[in-house]
């Protein structure tokens, strides 16, 4: 049977009531939908520090994670060896293609960073070694500026110029490690970069700070030809009351301002998005209309708490807006995919839980791709939205959108125009029934499924 206690996951169909078993019921990883393959669309990860780091524990508890590996190995540097072992097997009997993770997720630090290198290279050789055996591919790597106490007041954008040089070394050896084993995008997740209080804080020289170390980054890649894809991960807040990277829109204007816009890309969380008071799918949306769709972490929040979840997706509706906003992309970004950045429950926590919970995770997406590709097969919002707008297809809207009036054209228009016309120009939305066809959609594209 191997590491794990549990044989390779199948696709087995739909299955009426309870999901007992372990297979997949929606994801068929081969199966062709809107002209490419399912797993080809999906591009699932999984996030080594969640899975394999994460003890499951809670602001309030200890671990209660069961895993295969805990107790055997005395030596942290044989324990971070052994895992590479475990998690190639994981990922190939859960039939996923990538895997993501942060430089100390998969090494102990030393001393220095010479000795932390050292334990990296180590951890790394095998971790290649796998990736070769077995075909499973970096979607991104990353490295924690904001684990370690020095990082306590941020990493580019400390106060203290000593860790800030630090962070540049860390990052030079990241994106090494990324080029070696050809990572397709690069993260940057600044947890710490932000504020706790604007009265001991220069804003403008800290982002100016940060900047240049994005600058710095890329121009090492070039230097090495580390090609991946860079890119931002926008949280508004946690651990930092406030981070600079708040959401999609404030990540984006960052890039303008700075010169960055041909460099970045943007990776986005769904439980970021709701702590920025967004749906995933606004995120998604601004992301993908100003052409900065990059990769996405997929999770979920809770509505009726207020911190990062990280709960596995299952909300089958955020999945299908999801998906349709990348049928509208023609992909996830350039190289993204769908990382579950997630961990199971604080109480599921047997190692079969690991496999349930990203079976859950893939088969929601899965089904809300066949959900969405029936809506856009249909063109059902394609429709809804040409009419809503139609009014800007002729007349003075064909004018205002070609930027021909000017505001006393607007004026000449409308100075005679009694107020009944101007209401008769305006029509109902029926959201109610516009969201009933959703269901409907949901209800008949899974129906469908043998
Ligand atoms: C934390 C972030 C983090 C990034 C990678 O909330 O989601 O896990 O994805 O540093
Ligand atoms: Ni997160
Ligand atoms: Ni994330």
């Amino acid at each position: 049977m191997g590491l794990w206690d549990v044989d390779k996951i199948e696709y087995v169909g739909r299955q009426k009531g309870p999901q007992e078993g372990l297979a997949f019921h929606y994801y068929d990883a081969d199966r062709v939908v809107a002209g490419k393959k399912m797993k080809d669309w999906l591009r699932f990860g999984v996030a080594w520090w969640h899975t394999f780091d994460q003890e499951l524990v809670d602001p309030f508890g200890t671990g209660t994670a069961h895993r295969p590996w805990y107790g055997k190995y005395s030596n942290p540097l044989d324990e971070a060896l052994a895992k590479v072992d475990y998690a190639f097997e994981f990922f190939t009997k859960l039939g996923v293609e990538y895997f993501c993770f942060h430089d100390r997720d998969i090494a102990p630090e030393g001393d220095t960073l010479r000795e932390t290198n050292a334990n990296l290279d180590k951890v790394v050789d095998k971790i290649e070694e796998n990736m070769k055996a077995t075909g499973v591919k970096l979607l991104w790597n990353t490295s924690s500026l904001f684990t370690n106490p020095r990082f306590v007041s941020g990493a580019a954008t400390s106060p203290f110029a000593d860790i800030y040089a630090y962070a540049g070394g860390q990052l030079k050896k990241s994106l090494e490690i990324g080029k070696r084993l050809g990572a397709e995008n690069y993260v940057f997740w600044g947890g710490r970069e932000g504020y706790e209080n604007l009265w001991n804080t220069e804003m403008k020289r800290e982002t100016d700070h940060i900047a240049k170390f994005f600058h710095m980054c890329a121009d090492y890649a070039k230097e090495i030809g580390f090609e991946a894809q860079f890119l931002i991960e926008p949280k508004p807040k946690e651990p930092t009351l406030h981070q600079y990277d708040f959401d999609a829109a404030t990540a984006i204007e960052f890039l303008r301002n700075h010169d960055l816009t041909d460099v970045f890309k943007l990776n986005l969380e769904g439980n970021h998005a709701n702590l920025a008071g967004h749906t995933y799918q606004h995120e998604i949306r601004v992301a993908r209309e100003s052409g900065f769709l990059g990769s996405l972490d997929a999770n979920q929040g809770d509505k009726l708490i207020g911190w990062d979840m990280d709960e596995f997706p299952t909300d089958l509706y955020e999945t299908v807006a999801v998906m349709w906003e990348v049928l509208q992309a023609g992909s996830i970004g350039p190289h993204g995919g769908l990382n579950f950045d997630a961990k199971p429950r604080r109480t599921s926590f047997y190692e079969e839980d690991l496999f349930r919970s990203h079976i859950a995770g893939m088969d929601a997406y899965a089904a809300g791709l066949l959900v969405a590709d029936k809506m856009n097969q249909d063109g059902f919002i394609q429709n809804l939205q040409a009419e809503r707008y139609s009014s800007y297809d002729s007349g003075i809207g064909k004018d205002i959108d070609e930027g021909n009036v000017t505001l006393a054209d607007l004026e000449a228009y409308s100075l005679d125009k009694p107020q009944s016309e101007l209401i008769a120009a305006t029509k109902s939305d029926h959201l109610e029934s516009v969201k009933a066809t959703i269901n409907n959609y949901i209800i008949d594209a899974l129906a469908e499924v043998e």
